[in-house]
């Protein structure tokens, strides 16, 4: 192999990495394909849901950033195939919430301080970057 034909072989991985690194069109497909999966468990749409709906599929959660009043309650539900996710405040001192698998929910009541909150999953944060994030308004 010449040196230059290592540069294009370096430069087309490169490329490829770059398409396929979980951009911002990346998530708008997964999250698609994770509301299709809650109307499937469902049959509605999670948009209007009482409480709010997260969905957690694929490492993701969706949408990636929720807004709710403090106080109030957000279901995350999982709506993967086989993957147990849990909840996780961990920057605000939260306990994780249990572990909980494809079709059910945990209900999260926002007993936290008004602003951006980080939320983890668990078992997903450190290696699939499984985060996302709630603003608690007053
Ligand atoms: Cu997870």
């Amino acid at each position: 192999m010449t040196p230059m034909t290592r540069v294009g072989f370096l430069l087309a991985a490169l490329f490829t990495v770059a398409l396929t690194g979980g951009g911002v069109r990346a998530q708008d497909d997964l999250c698609a394909e994770a509301e299709a999966r809650y109307r499937a468990l469902k049959g509605a749409p999670s948009a209007g849901a009482n409480p709010p709906v997260v969905l957690l599929y694929n490492y993701a959660f969706c949408p990636r950033e929720v807004r709710a009043k403090a106080g109030s309650v957000i279901r995350f539900v999982n709506v993967d195939k086989r993957t147990s996710h849990s909840v996780w405040f961990k920057a605000a001192g939260k306990a994780e919430s249990e572990r909980f698998f494809p079709g059910e929910h945990v209900d999260v009541t926002l007993d936290l301080a008004p602003g951006a909150h980080e939320v983890l999953c668990g078992p997903h944060w450190e290696h699939q970057n499984m985060r996302g994030q709630v603003v608690v308004t007053p």
